[in-house]
């Protein structure tokens, strides 16, 4: 991608402060116009999954589509699918370039949803799966329709944040936080476009 081309992106970050990890949020990561890009070509290209999950013996469908991709040989258990990943398109390769200059580490994996409309959404979780290591650092991409992304403290009820991750944005968790913390994407009343996040992963031991 040639930069002159998209002179607003920055690599400006700030430090949201927060107890038990570390938040860092680079809301112009992407230009508008190329995030445009991005995410016209992974919405039209990528083989979008409708997975399900098993919940008291019940078949219940993610309520958003999802994909994954990383280097070679790369498996990952997800609310119990098992998914072997695809490799690195060149868009995908271009957007980890960027992200893992940033972030200072290399990421092996990344983990596509695609959020078709407001009732498709995340529930509370931890991106703590022992495949991750201790402490992983999760970088997580937004393109497309903002949401507004939540995060609650596991232990201290009073503890909770809000962002809301617009077109081009990058969210960088890492330290204790998926230990502390659990984070959802709700669904939402109010109208609300299609929106897709990539969350860039380390699996260990490969
Ligand atoms: O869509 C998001 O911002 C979060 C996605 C997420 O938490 C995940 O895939 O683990
Ligand atoms: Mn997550």
């Amino acid at each position: 991608m040639n930069l002159e081309l998209f002179p607003e992106a920055s690599e400006e970050a700030e430090v949201i402060p927060i107890q038990d990890g570390d938040l860092s949020f680079y809301p112009r990561l992407f230009s508008p116009g190329e995030s445009d890009v991005f995410f016209r070509d992974l919405k039209e290209k990528v083989d979008w999954k409708q997975e399900e999950i098993k919940l008291y013996g019940k078949v219940i469908p993610l309520p958003r589509l999802t994909a994954w991709f990383g280097d070679e040989g790369m498996a990952y258990v997800y609310s119990g699918i098992t998914v072997e990943s695809q490799p690195w398109t060149k868009t995908l390769q271009e957007i980890k370039d960027r992200v893992d200059n940033v972030s200072g580490v290399k990421f092996n994996s990344v983990l596509l949803n695609l959020y078709e409309h407001e009732r498709h959404s995340v529930s509370w979780h931890s991106d703590d799966e022992p495949e991750l290591g201790k402490d992983p650092t999760i970088g997580s991409v937004n393109l497309g329709a903002t949401r507004r992304f939540r995060l609650k403290h596991k232990k201290d009820k009073t503890l909770k944040k809000s962002i809301d991750l617009p077109h081009g944005s990058y969210l960088l968790m890492a330290g204790s936080l998926q230990h502390y913390w659990v984070h959802q994407v709700p669904k939402s009343s109010r109208k609300i476009d299609p929106r897709i996040n990539l969350t860039f992963r380390i699996i260990q031991n490969v």
